[in-house]
Order: C-alpha cells, then structure tokens, then sequence
C-alpha cells in the first residue's frame, strides 16, 4: 500500500474512533511504555549453549525439525535482531541462565556470574533491550530424578539454591549495567508422576530453600524476584510440588512477584481474571505469555480471545507498570524468527485493540502492600509503619500517593 493511502486511512480510522471517545495518539502513546519480553528459548529450541550433552527433560518438550535452529549465541542474536525489525516499539530480551556464554569451559551452574553474560550485556544496551533473567534448574544431571530446590537430597538441594543465589545476582548486574529493571523468575520442574505418599515434605523444603535464595536483599531497582507456579507437567501429572497455591501464598508472605503462566491451569482456565485478583494483594506480577492446547501450554501466541482478555485486563485498570509481559512458548516445526515476530505482535496489536476499555483516568488503584519500589516513597511519607512491621492493613487511604510504577 501507497504511503498516502496508509495515513489517509489512518487519519479516518482516527476520526472514526475518535467518534466513538477512543483518543488514537493517547492509545499509541501508552502502547510505546508497555515492553515484552521476547524469550530467548524460542530461538534454539530450550537448548542453551553449556553443551553438556544433556537433554532437555523436566517436563518440557519442543516438538518440530525446521531448519535454522540458533547454534551459537551470534546466530541466536542475529536472529532476535531480525525479528526485533520486525516488531515495533523498544522490548526487552529474556535470557534463561545456561545462555551464558563461558568460553568452551565447562561452568557448572553454582557457578555462574555475570562474566558470563558480558556479550549479551552489552549487546543488549547496543540495542536499547531490558533484559530479564531465569536461573536454569532442568536439563542437568542434577535435576535428573525431577527434583531440585526441593529434592530430599541435601547438596543437591544446596547446589540449586546456589544457582539461584547466582541468578539473582545476575539479574541485579543485568539491571544495574542496564539501568532497566531486571526480573528474575524461578520455575523449577519438581513433581511426581504418580500419587505421592507424601505431598507435604516436598513442599516444607521448596519453602526453606526458597528462603534461602532470597535471603540477601538485592536493590528492587536493579532485581525484581519472581516465583512461576504450575498445575502439573509432562511426568508431573499427579504433583507439582510449586503449585498455585504454593506460591500464591510464598509470593504474598515474602512479598516477591508472582508469574502467571497462561498456559499452567486447567485448559479452560485463563489467566485474564487472575490478573486483577491477585493484584489486589501484591503490587506487581509477572505474565508468561503462551497458548496452552491440550496438553501442551506452549503454542505460539495467537490473537484469540484469551490474549484480548489479558491484554484487556492491563490496558483499561491501568496496569502497564505493574504487569510485566514476558513471553514463553517453543515451537520447533516453524521458523523461529517468525514465531518471535508473529508472537510478539499478536501481543503488541491484543493491547492496542483494547485500548477502548481503558477506563477514564484510570490509575492503579490502592494497594495495601509494599511494593518493592513503592517501599522508599512511603517511607518518606512516614506513613507505613503497620506496613513496614509486616501487618497488612486495608486502609486504602494511606497509599494514595503511592505510585508503584
Ligand atoms: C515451564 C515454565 C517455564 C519455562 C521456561 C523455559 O512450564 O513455563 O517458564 O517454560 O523457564
Ligand atoms: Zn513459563
């Protein structure tokens, strides 16, 4: 199409619309806040760059053989760039930990640090990315028998909590180097295929040992932790140790950010309504993004009615600042550059489209919880002490000049 033809449509299509009180440059204006986490996993089919010789396990399965699988982090970043061209709008890239790049040396997991993500750093400030982080507790002899930070094994236990530890850290030098917030979200795989006699153990050590990773405060300006629940996996029909409940309840206690995975509940259960529930109780989450179908939750995002209720839900409460949107699906049987592209515009046109229904001067509404960065205003304020000493309060007035962005 002919450039003028494009802006005289564009210029009707604003009229029309303005017609109907939806301010287009408004729209267009929010839309350009609002990042996506591209996930670096699409581009290599889950399989990092330790080349340990293991295979992927835990749970996940990418099916598919297309051609033009990323072998080494040049080609990985050569092909985000090509779909980044694609996409409009400044995003962010999501990088899982066995993505570093450690020189043909065998780094074992509690063993990670930033040097090993110095390329990815810099190339990622070259393109103006946030970068997000995971630490990597699958696809490892460690996490053979389908446990880690909950594993009844002592040093097993105690290696994951170290690579967590590491993350964490490396989440805060990304965010740091960066000056964009990193989050770092933990999903571990750890289940039983079959009923277990004990589904209380598991889970009073997955606690302790989350604990411990998060016991060292990091500055929320440079790390932001996240903890992913599931319903169950593939060999973790029965039990998942990090159930919802598991980590609705860890997330509100410890005061971290919980992810909601679209494609990790029952497969008529969507995530839209979950986002304003959970809201209400701590100030920001993140999403994984994905199109569970049948037993797999992670097809390519199509524009279906499950992402326009998502994207809805963010858009007309005014949720961009407290929503992180991240991706998270593999599909191995089309061309990966196209699945980031076709993904990520999906998601991009499902919150334009609903700009409608954003509510008028919609703001985030009272929240009576700390936000980890909401923390130093109200603390200048002076007007959080229940707060502070751990007891939540639903006074909502107290936080009205509280912004959580
Ligand atoms: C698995 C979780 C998790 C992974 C990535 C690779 O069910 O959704 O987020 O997909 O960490
Ligand atoms: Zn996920």
């Amino acid at each position: 199409m002919k450039q003028t033809h494009l802006t005289q449509s564009f210029q009707l299509a604003r009229e029309r619309y303005a017609s109907l009180g939806v301010d287009v440059e408004r729209a267009l204006k929010t839309l350009a806040t609002i990042p996506i986490s591209l996930h670096c996993w699409q581009g290599d089919d889950v399989g990092g760059f330790e080349n340990f010789g293991g295979s992927l396990g835990n749970g996940l399965a990418v099916t598919g053989n297309h051609p033009g699988k990323a072998r080494t982090p040049e080609e990985l970043r050569a092909d985000l760039e090509k779909a980044l061209s694609f996409i409009p709008g400044k995003h962010r890239l999501n990088l899982h930990a066995f993505y570093g790049e450690f020189g043909g040396k065998k780094v074992d997991r509690d063993a990670i640090a930033p040097e090993h993500f110095k390329n990815w750093i810099s190339w990622a400030k070259k393109n103006g990315l946030g970068l997000d982080f995971n630490p990597t507790c699958f696809s490892h002899p460690k996490a053979a028998d389908g446990f880690t930070l909950s594993n009844a094994n002592k040093g097993i236990r105690q290696f994951w909590i170290e690579h967590c530890i590491r993350s964490r850290e490396i989440g805060a030098a990304m965010g740091q180097a960066l000056g964009k917030t990193c989050v770092t979200n933990v999903w571990i795989p750890d289940g039983y295929k079959d009923t277990p006699a004990d589904r209380n153990a598991p889970r009073a050590r997955l606690a302790e040992s989350l604990d411990a990773v998060f016991k060292k405060p990091l500055s929320p300006k440079f790390n932001l932790d996240a903890v992913e629940p599931k319903l169950f996996g593939i060999g973790s029909e029965s039990y998942v140790v990090g159930s919802h409940e598991f980590y609705l309840g860890y997330a509100v206690s410890r005061k971290k950010l919980l992810t909601l995975d679209a494609g990790h509940y029952h497969p008529t259960e969507g995530i839209a309504d979950k986002i304003s529930s959970v809201l209400q109780f701590m100030p920001e989450i993140l999403l994984h993004v994905s199109r569970g179908v049948r037993w797999d939750s992670d097809h390519v995002v199509v524009l279906n009615d499950d992402l326009l209720a998502i994207a809805r839900e963010i858009v007309a409460n005014g949720f961009e600042k407290r929503v992180h949107i991240g991706l998270d699906y593999f599909d191995a049987s089309i061309n990966r550059v196209a699945a980031w592209t076709i993904g990520t515009r999906n998601m991009i046109r499902a919150l334009l489209s609903r700009c409608w229904s954003r509510r008028k001067n919609s703001k985030p509404p009272n929240v009576p919880v700390i936000s980890p960065r909401g923390w130093r205003c109200r603390k200048k304020s002076n007007r959080c002490r229940s707060v502070r000493s751990g007891i939540f309060t639903a006074n909502p007035k107290m936080f009205r000049s509280v912004k959580t962005g």
